[in-house]
């Protein structure tokens, strides 16, 4: 098993991003709360960001366990956007992610606004750690939470903005359409469309403007098939279908879209041929860790893939205070993501 990579704070949610060859991880910084566990996720009671990073992960190539008695420098590069920063922001700093663009680094983060509804948030900055200066309104046209950002390798470096989360997240309130001005309370709390007929809910894509601060264009379903019917997965599916923590990466000219499973505790992933998909279902990235959520990155770093991922295991188990961890991945020879690696 591996060791936690950070283990004197809490942290979750790892988005990893290799900037100028130095692996650089965007998570939420967990902390301890006496808010009762509930399906909504209100002990998810976070306040500020770190940003964190590492010259080598060598030590968790081939034996992850060995990291233990080596474990790899991380660089706590200190809190880079509080709560009190950021006018729109009332509580829960959730899962973030960054993104750079013809030289300017963005931070993405979704929290709740002044009427408890989740909304993502963008700030700018120099650096690949800050300062970032937020936006004073969330991203128009934004809503629910995860954002999740990807660069295409293209002329234009085209961007998106991948997002969405089910229950606590709120992406069941928007069944009407893909604004904030769809908005539909009825739905808020842990619901989501079920039984007979029913079609799971999309995550959503927009692609991202050059500001990078706002988008280009509407808010897009990413539409997630599945492999034996080329419908859209059900519902009642819960072991494919999409709950939170969107994350795109590219390999040759294959997009991989992964994602948590959330009451069923899968990482699970499908691929397409644009970013803007349809994606068809291609199997599970990590099996259940300890503790309710999982989510992760995956990233090329030094001629590896990498997973990262957070569990419990730190804190013996409590929910809300999660340890980022990192595995290396493998590809067959047909794209498809292993465990271990296959046989030259
Ligand atoms: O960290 C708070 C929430 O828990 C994230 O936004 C979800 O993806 C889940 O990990």
């Amino acid at each position: 098993m591996s060791p936690p990579l950070i283990t004197h704070l809490y942290t979750a949610d790892p988005s990893a991003h290799v900037f100028d060859g130095k692996l650089y991880i965007y998570p939420s910084h967990d902390r301890e709360t006496d808010i009762q566990f509930n399906d909504n996720g209100d002990q998810y009671d976070m306040a500020d960001y770190h940003v964190f990073s590492l010259d080598s992960l060598d030590a968790y190539a081939s034996s992850p366990s060995s990291a233990s008695a080596n474990p790899p420098k991380v660089t706590d590069h200190g809190v880079v956007l509080r709560t009190e920063d950021v006018p729109w922001v009332s509580k829960q700093l959730w899962a973030p992610d960054a993104a750079r663009r013809k030289g300017k680094y963005y931070l993405y983060f979704p929290a709740r606004d002044k009427n408890s509804v989740f909304r993502i948030g963008v700030a700018v900055g120099d650096t690949p750690v800050g300062p970032f200066i937020p936006d004073p309104e969330p991203i128009p046209g934004s809503f629910s939470i995860d954002p999740a950002s990807f660069v295409d390798d293209d002329a234009d470096e085209s961007a998106y903005l991948y997002f969405g989360g089910l229950w606590g997240g709120q992406l069941q309130c928007y069944q009407k359409g893909n604004g904030p001005e769809h908005f539909d309370a009825e739905w808020l709390g842990p619901k989501e469309p079920s039984g007979p007929g029913a079609k799971a809910l999309f995550p959503k894509v927009a692609k991202l403007a050059d500001d990078m601060r706002s988008f280009e264009g509407p808010v897009w379903d990413l539409v997630i098939l599945a492999p034996e019917t080329g419908e859209p997965i059900d519902a009642d599916d819960h072991d494919r279908r999409f709950f939170e923590a969107a994350w795109m990466h590219k390999r040759g000219n294959v997009y991989y879209f992964s994602y948590s499973t959330g009451d069923t505790h899968y990482l699970v992933y499908a691929t397409g041929s644009s970013p803007l998909g349809p994606f068809t279902y291609a199997g599970r990235l990590l099996e259940p860790v300890l503790g309710w959520t999982t989510h992760h990155s995956v990233v090329e770093f030094q001629g590896r893939w990498w997973l990262f991922y957070h569990d419990c295991e730190l804190s013996k188990g409590v929910n809300h205070l999660r340890s980022v961890k990192v595995k290396e991945i493998f590809y067959d020879k047909d794209g498809k993501i292993v465990a271990e690696k296959p046989d030259e």
